[in-house]
Formats: C-alpha cells, structure tokens, sequence
C-alpha cells in the first residue's frame, strides 16, 4: 500500500463505527475472549458490567451461576476515623527524624497517630439456573465479546440448541439474561437467588422473585486476624439495606413460583431482567434507605424494561456501549495463534508470537472500564466492580498509593474521558472528609487522604495503632490524585471543569501540602514523616525501618501538584499570591538526589533498600504519571531512573500484576519500546488468568488498566510539551495501526506502521492550537495535508515542526524515512 492508499484508507474515529459495522465478523472476532468450556472458578468467569452493576457468567451447563455485584454495596456508614491524638505526636516524630535521625523511634510513634481501618466492598449474591438434561452436551462455546459486551454461551444437547446471552445496560439499568433453544417448548429451568450476606427470598407477583439484605455495620480487611470480623447490626442505617429483584418474562410455556425460586417449563425463550438498590444515598449520609424504598427503585426499572421488547433493550444496550468502546481501535498484527480458545492463548502463551493478545488486551482494559466506571457511579476500585468476597483481598477497597490511580491511566489516553468522572466525585468527597482529617490530626488546612478509601470516603491513617507506617502513614494521596484532575483538563482543555471542579480541589490539596513541608537544617522543605510506599531501607546501624523524611516519591508528587497548580492559576487568572507562595515553595524544595549507585535515591539519605526488589516503584512517580523526569528535559534525573528500575527489576521487582504493568509504562517513557514490549509478554505470561483478569496475585483490575495504558503510551506519548509517535514501538509489532487514541491539547490521534516506521498519521484536533510533533525514531515528518491542502510548517533546528491546527479539521502526516 503507498502513502496515498494509507491517507485514503483510515477512516476518521466517527467513520470507524461505519467501517467496523462493514466488516462486523472480521472485527467480532478479534474482540472476543472464548472458550470451549464453563469456567470452573470466579476468576475465569466472564464479567459483564454498567458502571452501577456488575455480574459474571459462568456457564456452567446444568448449574448456571450469575454472580452479582451492585457498586454501592459496601459494609459500614459514616463514622469518626480521625484521630486528635496526632496533633500532639506530630512535633514528637519530627523532632526523632530531623535532628536525631532515629527512624526506628519515629516510624513507632507514627502508629499512635493512626485511625480504624475502612469498610469492605461487598457482594450482592448469585443468581442461580438448574437445566435438567444439559449433561453429555456438544459444540459448547462460551463467549465475551468486547464490541457489543454481550456475554454468551451456547451448546446442543438432546438435538436442541440452547443459548444464553448476558449484559447489563446502562440505559436501562438492568441485567438481562435470555435463555433460547432452537426448537419449541425445549426450555425448563429452575431460578434461584441468594446471598453470602444475611438475605431472605420472596416471590414477587407470579414471575418474579426478590432478594432482601441487610449489609454487616463492619467488616475487617481480609489481613487481619480478629475474632469477629464481621459484625452485623439490627438498628436502621447501621449497615445498609440492599435488594436484587427479578421478573422473568417467557416465549411460551408456564412459569410457576414456589417459596423461594421460581420455575419455567416448557418455553421457547426466557428473559430474566434483575434490578438491584442499596440503602446508601451519599458518603455523609447513613445509608438508610428504607427498604420499601430500595424496593420501588428496583420496581420502577425491572417495570420499564419489561415494557421494552428484548431486541429494543439489547440494541439500546449495545449503541451506548459502542458509542464509548468503538472510539479506538488496535492493530497489532495477527498469528495463526489468534484462532485459538482464549484460555489455550494465555496457557500457552510464549510458544508462539501472538501480538494479537497484547491488542486484545488493550482494549480488555477499555471495555472493563467502561463496565465499571460511568458518570454517577463508583469509581472502579481494587476489584472494578466485580467481588464475590465478604472479605475480598484488601477490603476491595480504593488503594489510593498507586492502584486507584492505575485503574484511571488508560481513561484519556484512551478515548474514555467521560469514564474518569467517577473518580473525581470521589476527589470531592475526600476534599470533605479529607479537610476535616488534616484539621484534627495535623492542625492543618486544605485536605489531603491517606493509602485507604472507602465508600465513606475514609481519608485518615489507617492500622488502628499497629498497622505498618510505610503504607499507613503515607500522607500524599490527595496531591497524587489531583493529578487525575489536571490531566482530565490537560486532554479535554474543558476550562469550566478546570474552573469549577478541578481548581478549588487542587488548590486545596496543595494547601495542605504547604503546611505539610517543614524546613530542614539547610531551609530546605522537605516532608516528616515519610514513607517511599512502600519499601522498608536499613539504618546506618543495620536496622529496618519505614519512615524517614523527604522520601523522593514525596517530593515528586508535591512538586507535581504545585507545578500544576500554577499552570491552573494561569490559565484562569486567578489567585496570583497563591501562585506566588506555591512557586517560592516549589524552589525551596529538596532536590532529588542521585545515589550511590547512580540512581535516583528513594529516601532523604541513601539508604540501601530492605527490599531491592520491592514491588512498589514509587521514587519513580516522577517519570512517570508525573513528567518532572523525562529523557530530554532532565537527562540526567532521567538516566539515574532508569538504573533504579534496572536495580528493581534486577533484584526481581516489577514481577507481576499492577507491578508489571507500571514497569511497562517506565520502559514507554524512557522510549525502549523493546524493554516495554518484553513486560507486556510478562504480564500475559505471568499474570493473566484465562478470562484475561490481571493476577496480582490475588486477582487485581489495575493490572488490566495499567497494561492497556502502557500499550498506549508505548504508541503515543504528549506529557513532554509534544505529540511523540510511536515513541516505544517493539520490533514484535511490525505492522499494524491505532486509530482514535487522544493526546494532551484535545486532539484526536490515528498511526499506521509498516516494518517499524510510520506510514501515515492523522491529527483531528478539538480545539485551535500549536503542536509540536515528534516523529518517530529515525523519521521526519514530510507533509501535512487537511481538506486537499498542504499545511506550511517550520522546521526548526530540533527537527520537530510547530504546527497550527484547526479545530474540527483533519491533518494528515506524512513522514520521510518511510
Ligand atoms: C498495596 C500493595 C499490594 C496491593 C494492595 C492493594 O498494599 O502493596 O501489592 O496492591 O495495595
């Protein structure tokens, strides 16, 4: 194909949605995981998900499972986390670290000014279906498929062919499940509900059935060992009360109830529609929805599908799903290996090249998140929204040290700005609970959160006196997450969002971290205490300890935010003092420091680390989210990062899950696409599960959300002041293309490769505006043309053009050294 062919033959991101529908097998089966078998456990079930609820498909023949989920269902109400106590050993602490250097000592006091551990994001229950006669089936396939997120399963047995097909519609707000066969009146299955938590079972009308609950008021994190970890508790509000309700609607046949299930013989087709409520009606409200209440709520929508017929829902389902999915699209190139079952993939995975995977994967991560995470939801926590614990692995909680943040690195790169949202309702919330925290146990203003949120928007220490300071005390959560704030802005250039949201939670954060820096002997601002999350390092005199002062991490991500913070002062024109102060402190900052080895020191000294190979690579913040290093800027920060990482991975960190996938984004930054691409074959190798789950272990989303990240920004890069094509791209991914990925500065962005080298680009920019390009490696850019026209660019020294574009026009890039 020539230049001419390629610029002719991408569709803008808009016309993609027509050209995929053209050619809907072909894109079908690049964007489906499938499977010859049932799923034998919860992580090899599929998930299927609105944002709100959340179910996987299992597929079991005779004894389907629908496990569910319901994203406000969590144990607990609001409470006091806080602890006054702080004030008082906060001079203490310092006083151990800054001038007699007993960290031991310091890090021991830092467990007096912690507060009670967070709640528990809990599971709704399972719907469950008994086939009789389903043994000795045939031709049985079980599938996801990412474009439509139906999830189906379909098989033949006694002559008959049965299939069941799943999803959970955001414009409906429901699950739906229909069940068919292939000839009439073959149907008969029995229903059922239930729950790990306290519940009963009622039938509803002669179709439906309910399952009323009650939450426990507590639940432990899985990690601690008590007595009784899960507390329930009879007083309104004190736990919430939640409700899954179902009405099942049949082609033919007789549906009867009994007590507690619900009985369908002889039908044609079956489609069970389940609504779910909880009590919880905001974060500072006891969450006592009454129950008649819950129950009109799951009535009110079960009533208004089943006035819909089945393709309606379905079709509404499918256009709203693909209106935010259809945006991008990956080629990575394809291999007889992409014929195979989806599980046979991934446990064969390294015998033979299978670049398809890592494309299928990528958008895997587009489509969960849009499955957990839509305007007015929860933001996806640990789990996303799908847990079928009463004590999930860490509460399921939003761990907001890296993991809450990785779950939201693939929404703008990737064309799912609106997905984000939740995530910055929850930065409100924290804003709240946060200032309240910073007052009573610093004495501070502004707000700030620690490692551990939960749906009451915990924002204090947690441990409850003995949980380890190097994640517990760690007090940098609310400068890391404005960052998320500034981003939305930075790729959206939505300046009333920039206005009225993002900049007085900004300026709050970075309220509290000016009082939170203290001076050092020198003047210096540093921070004490502190923790690199959330390594240990070894004393002078051989000891282990967690909390010192200044660690790197620290620096970066107050240096962060007030380099942002005044680039929103700025561009509103306001509070020019504050911007001001913020810049005096920023120049008074610790510079970070170079170690021994070369590296980019993780702590105030040079320490050697407990655990070289640590999983945590947090004095990297800097390179990446953050972009105070980078490879040109500062060469030399940026050279003593990358023989941290080296260290790291050398001593055997960077192994698996959210781990993996942040090393790949380090590999991207430094622009190593080699080293990048060997991390994305270890994340599929080392912690995929067959329903392409990220394995932490235990199963954990950031990874997912991670690694689609790290593909993308091994394509596309613009936190350097440029848009840099294919800045990381592996000699494994010889041809292919990404359409509709998005760069800072509101623009839209298509590549095509062919041996390694781009034949073509194409810039759809939102909003007027100067852009410098970097061409890939080895490349210039040649032309630019929109609307038939040739753009005139210069071409300075560094070789990478300014270019002016208009918003709403459509550039195309041609490059020498094709
Ligand atoms: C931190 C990490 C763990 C895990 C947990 C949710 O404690 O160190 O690896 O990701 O958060």
């Amino acid at each position: 194909m020539n230049r001419r062919d390629f610029l002719g033959s991408i569709p803008a991101a808009t016309a993609y949605a027509a050209a995929l529908s053209a050619a809907p097998e072909e894109a079908s089966r690049d964007l489906t995981l499938w499977y010859p078998e049932p799923a034998a456990k919860w992580t090899e079930a599929l998930p299927v998900g609105n944002g709100r609820l959340g179910a996987m498909l299992f597929g079991t023949l005779e004894n389907e499972r629908v496990q569910l989920n319901e994203d406000t269902l969590w144990s607990g109400m609001p409470r006091d986390w806080n602890n006054p106590e702080a004030k008082k050993y906060l001079p203490e602490v310092r006083r151990l670290i800054l001038e007699q250097k007993d960290y031991l000592a310091g890090g021991e006091l830092c467990k007096k000014m912690q507060g009670p551990y967070n709640q528990s994001y809990l599971p709704l229950g399972d719907l469950r279906l008994k086939f009789d006669g389903a043994g000795g089936a045939t031709e049985y396939r079980r599938e996801l498929n990412l474009d439509s997120a139906l999830a189906s399963v379909s098989y033949r047995a006694n002559g008959v062919r049965y299939t069941r097909e799943l999803f959970a519609s955001a414009p409906d707000q429901v699950l739906v499940l229909r069940l068919a066969c292939d000839a009439p009146g073959r149907l008969s299955f029995t229903l059922m509900l239930d729950s790990l938590l306290r519940f009963t079972v009622e039938a509803d009308g002669s179709n439906g059935l309910a399952l009323l609950g009650k939450a426990p008021s507590h639940v432990d994190p899985n990690y601690l060992k008590t007595a009784n970890p899960v507390i329930y508790d009879e007083a309104e509000g004190h736990g919430m009360r939640f409700e899954a309700r179902l009405r099942v609607v049949t082609t033919g046949g007789n549906v009867s109830t009994a007590r507690d299930s619900l009985h369908v013989e002889g039908a044609d087709s079956a489609v069970i529609l389940l609504a779910a409520a909880t009590g919880y009606h905001g974060y500072a409200q006891a969450p006592d929805l009454s129950a008649a209440a819950i129950s009109a709520l799951c009535r009110k929508r079960l009533a208004a599908a089943a006035g819909k017929p089945y393709a309606a829902l379905r079709q509404a389902h499918i256009a709203d799903h693909q209106r935010l999915f259809r945006r991008v699209a990956l080629d990575l190139g394809r291999t007889p290996a992409a014929e195979l079952p989806t599980s046979q993939r991934i446990l064969s995975f390294g015998e033979q090249p299978d670049p398809q995977l890592a494309a299928l994967y990528f958008q895997y991560g587009r489509y969960l998140l849009i499955a957990s995470s839509r305007p007015g939801t929860q933001p996806a926590n640990l789990q996303g929204i799908w847990n079928d614990m009463v004590r999930p692995p860490w509460s399921s909680n939003w761990t907001v040290n890296i993991n809450t943040q990785m779950n939201y690195w693939p929404a703008e790169v990737c064309n799912l700005s609106e997905c984000h949202e939740p995530l910055f309702d929850l930065i409100a919330g924290l804003s709240r609970t946060g200032a309240k925290t910073v007052e009573v146990n610093y004495g501070l203003r502004g707000w700030t959160a620690h490692h551990n949120v939960d749906l009451w928007r915990h924002s204090a220490p947690v441990g409850a006196g003995s949980g380890d300071p190097r994640w517990a005390n760690w007090a940098l959560a609310g400068a890391w997450l404005c960052q998320h704030l500034w981003e939305h802005y930075a790729f959206t250039g939505d300046r009333k969002f920039l206005e009225t949201r993002a900049w007085p939670l900004m300026r709050g954060a970075a309220e509290f971290c000016l009082g939170w820096l203290v001076p050092d002997k020198q003047g210096r601002l540093v921070t004490c205490p502190s923790a690199s999350p959330e390594n240990a390092f070894i004393t002078a005199d051989g000891k282990t300890a967690t909390i010192s002062a200044a660690s790197s991490m620290d620096l970066e991500l107050i240096w962060d935010l007030f380099t942002r913070c005044i680039a929103a002062t700025k561009a509103l024109g306001v509070d020019g003092d504050f911007r001001l102060k913020l810049e005096g402190a920023r120049g008074k900052l610790l510079p970070l420091q170079i170690g021994k080895h070369g590296q980019l020191q993780e702590w105030w000294e040079d320490f050697d680390e407990r655990e070289p190979g640590h999983r945590h690579i947090s004095h990297l913040f800097g390179l990446h989210p953050g972009n105070q290093i980078t490879p040109r800027g500062t060469p030399e920060l940026c050279r003593a990062a990358r023989i941290s990482l080296e260290r790291r991975l050398r001593a055997g960190g960077g192994g698996t899950g959210w781990s993996r996938a942040w090393v790949i984004n380090h590999w991207a930054r430094f622009e190593d696409g080699e080293l990048a691409h060997e991390s994305v074959l270890a994340l599929l190798k080392k912690s995929t599960s067959i329903n392409l789950f990220d394995m932490h272990p235990p199963f954990q989303m950031d990874g997912n959300f991670g690694g689609a990240a790290g593909i993308a920004e091994m394509l596309l890069q613009s936190h350097a002041g440029e848009i840099s094509l294919l800045p990381a791209l592996p000699k494994a991914w010889t041809d292919g293309h990404v359409r509709g990925l998005r760069a800072r500065g509101n623009v839209e962005v298509d590549i095509e490769w062919r041996a390694g080298k781009a034949a073509g680009a194409k810039l759809r920019p939102g909003a007027n505006g100067e852009f410098k390009l970097r061409a890939p490696k080895g490349q210039a850019l040649a032309a630019v043309e929109s609307r038939g026209k040739r753009l005139v660019f210069a071409a300075p020294a560094d070789g990478f053009p300014l270019l002016k574009l208009s918003a709403g026009n459509e550039y195309s890039l041609m490059f020498a050294g094709v």
